[in-house]
């Protein structure tokens, strides 16, 4: 009885403590569930988290449950991957008639991590020590670690270091025979959390199995079956929550071995992303873009200070005796050899130390495409870090009388706190209010959303730029269905495919009545050329342009001046002109991609259009493009139409993949009204790098376009 009084007052100083944690990095007035306008900062991922669940709160129950088709529209999607923390999504979304419009439950998932974080490792060192205040100072090392403090408000879902730590628990405290369905619970729900955790759990827990394994008939019988079970349901969980609603190769982005950890990772102190630095004292050490994002793993002085002393106890024959229960624990052994594995992991196929590179495997393609679905490696490291922080604690414990260790503890607690303060300060009241400045400031925007159900921008995909400037505006005008989305994985053929649609309709002058369109700065010259003459209202406020159906009348005198002053952009004659996708204001129109941020622009999907004026129309004239066509094994030529002014020009076949080729086309000065010329390409039988199984990219590639020139004849 009494041990549960002294339990529970630990408890409530660790709710104490998180919820004071939880002031300090939110703010008190952000801690209520009705307030959701921090997570709309513009500097963190927490808008998709937030704008996500809101989506799929709004809709209804669907099958799959995780299942979040209005965000993202024909992109289709799921609340796993805006990382809205699935399991939390799901349980709010059965109060739905109870709880306010803009409903939050971010601070309480970081209040969870607070509390956890300090509960999990205090649980663990208790065990070793048995000790109540050595387990105190003990977990405060967890709750002010680097990598997860770094975490909260990055990545909500990657701030559940909780989870690794009760999977630590399990692996340092329990039998692995005794603990099966802990194991199988934690499997599952760390899926509703972030699928990293699952894969790492998955990993460690087949480890420490196949350790335990002693070879007899039944026992591997036994084993197998407990694996088939824990597939079956593991697969079927994923399929409830969403996994499934992009491809497998969909998650297939930057490859295995890019997020990867450095040999110096646990000493770099500074993320280059936020330029933040953790350490007081120790300089930052520059390794790749990849090793500095996801390997961050910096110990802290103080943690690593600790880890040397303890090393230099464990090799030191006076205290081998004291630590010969450590030493000799068949769990802390086990983790030992599945923590090489972790690392070696986390360090990938190409091992570096700082930039030089030590060691490259090299992989087969299907090998690392298979890898790469796991492919933020540096994660691995993470419970390994918590691992060395743990053991360097337990150790010092038992080499000195309780005092004194006690004592050692807090001093290295003190150094730990002193350095790992510089990145910790910029930890407080981090999400500060939505800055003004990013807000939309036009009352149209408001007025529109309220009036109009659906959102769409004329460039679908994810990170769509528009997203940062009017998640809020969507979630706060209850918009019902956009294609303005972010997201951490998408269905890349889906959303090929709803631009095809969508550029189809205009083609067709075919709008949606119910639909805001946000423009596309590089669509805005054909949609006017499309439109000028129908009902269409075009809205330049912002510094962004829209159009909706049946809104001329809502067009102020700066819209229509704006809007006249929109015409094709002149292409000089005899002047050679090199395209490139990330320059705004240029000579195309729809059906255009990038080349990776390489020189030229792909055409994508069925049509493509070019667009631009010349400065005199005195004779006929010669356009000449150099572009190469996308010639794959399925396809040996590419074919299309070309049309100048919509009348039939002539029909090109191009089967040279290996040179630049030159295209003539020759314009009738009859076709030509008001100098303007419009180009539009239409392909017959078009080929994805996803079909021939060259790569996830899904778009539907014709002809890479370098430049383009004019000439009169
Ligand atoms: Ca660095």
């Amino acid at each position: 009885m009494k041990k549960l009084f002294f339990d529970n007052k630990i408890n409530i100083l660790f709710l104490i403590t998180s919820i004071i944690c939880l002031v300090g990095v939110l703010g008190i007035e952000n801690i209520s569930f009705k307030n959701s306008k921090w997570l709309y900062d513009t500097n963190n991922d927490a808008s998709l988290h937030q704008l996500g669940w809101h989506f799929f709160k709004n809709d209804i129950w669907r099958f799959p449950l995780g299942n979040n088709p209005n965000y993202g529209d024909e992109i289709g999607n799921s609340i796993v991957y805006t990382d809205s923390i699935p399991f939390l999504a799901l349980f709010f979304k059965l109060f739905k008639s109870f709880i306010p419009g803009s409903f939050q439950y971010f601070s309480f998932w970081y209040l969870i991590c607070f509390y956890l974080q300090l509960f999990f490792s205090f649980k663990i060192l208790k065990k070793f020590t048995n000790s109540d205040s050595h387990s105190l100072i003990g977990s405060l090392f967890f709750l002010i670690a680097p990598i997860f403090v770094f975490r909260v408000n990055w990545h909500a879902a990657g701030a559940g270091h909780w989870i690794l730590l009760f999977t630590l628990y399990l692996i340092l405290m329990k039998k692995v025979d005794k603990t099966k369905l802990q194991w199988i619970f934690i499997i599952i729900f760390s899926s509703l959390v972030n699928y990293s955790f699952t894969a790492l759990i998955l990993v460690v827990y087949s480890f420490l199995r196949v350790l335990n394994l002693k070879f007899n008939k039944q026992i591997i019988f036994k084993f197998l079956k407990d694996f088939i079970l824990i597939f079956l349901l593991l697969i079927l969980v994923l399929y409830i929550v969403g996994y499934f609603e992009v491809r497998p190769a969909d998650t297939l982005g930057v490859g295995f071995g890019y997020y990867k950890l450095n040999l110096l990772s646990i000493f770099d102190p500074i993320n280059s992303a936020d330029n933040i630095s953790w350490s007081w004292f120790l300089p930052d050490i520059k390794l790749s873009r990849g090793e500095e994002l996801e390997g961050f793993n910096y110990l802290g002085l103080g943690c690593m200070m600790m880890l040397i002393f303890a090393l230099i106890l464990l090799f030191n024959n006076k205290y081998k005796s004291k630590i010969f229960e450590v030493r000799n624990n068949r769990e802390v052994k086990f983790f030992i050899i599945i923590s090489v594995f972790l690392t070696l992991w986390a360090l990938s196929n190409e091992i570096a130390f700082g930039s030089y590179t030590l060691l490259k495997i090299p992989l087969n393609k299907y090998i690392f495409g298979v890898l790469s679905i796991a492919k933020n490696t540096g994660r691995y490291f993470w419970i390994v870090n918590y691992f060395l922080l743990m053991m360097s604690i337990v150790i010092i414990f038992k080499c000195f009388s309780n005092k004194n260790s006690l004592l050692i503890i807090t001093l290295f607690l003190v150094v730990q706190i002193a350095d790992t303060s510089a990145g910790i300060k910029q930890r407080i009241n981090l999400f500060a209010p939505l800055d003004k400045e990013s807000i939309l400031k036009d009352r149209i925007w408001n007025d529109l959303f309220k009036k109009y159900s659906i959102v769409k921008t004329t460039y679908p995909i994810s990170w769509s730029k528009f997203f940062s400037s009017f998640a809020y505006a969507i979630e706060s005008n209850n918009v019902e269905k956009t294609n303005i989305v972010a997201l951490a994985r998408m269905n890349r053929r889906k959303a090929a495919e709803s631009r095809y649609a969508l550029y189809n309709n205009f083609k067709t002058k075919n709008l949606s009545p119910d639909t805001v369109y946000l423009i596309d700065q590089a669509h805005i010259i054909l949609l006017k050329h499309l439109f000028q003459n129908e009902n269409v209202g075009f809205f330049y406020r912002d510094n962004f342009w829209a159009m909706v159906m049946n809104e001329k009348d809502l067009m102020n005198d700066n819209d229509k001046l704006k809007f006249n002053d929109i015409s094709f952009k002149l292409l000089e004659f005899n002047k050679k002109i090199d395209l490139n996708f990330a320059k705004k204001n240029n000579y195309y129109g729809f059906g255009w991609s990038h080349n990776f941020h390489k020189y030229g622009i792909w055409s994508e999907g069925l049509i493509s259009t070019l667009l631009f004026k010349t400065k005199k129309n005195y004779s006929d004239l010669k356009l000449e493009i150099i572009c190469k066509p996308y010639i794959t094994k399925k396809n040996n030529i590419v074919e299309f139409d070309v049309f100048v002014n919509e009348i039939f020009n002539k029909n090109i076949k191009l089967s040279n993949k290996n040179n630049d080729q030159k295209i003539e086309i020759l314009i009738d000065k009859k076709l030509l009204k008001n100098n303007e010329i419009k180009v539009d390409f239409n392909f017959k039988n078009l080929v994805s790098p996803y079909e021939v199984f060259e790569s996830p990219d899904s778009r539907k590639l014709g002809i890479l376009v370098k430049s383009i020139k004019i000439n009169p004849i």
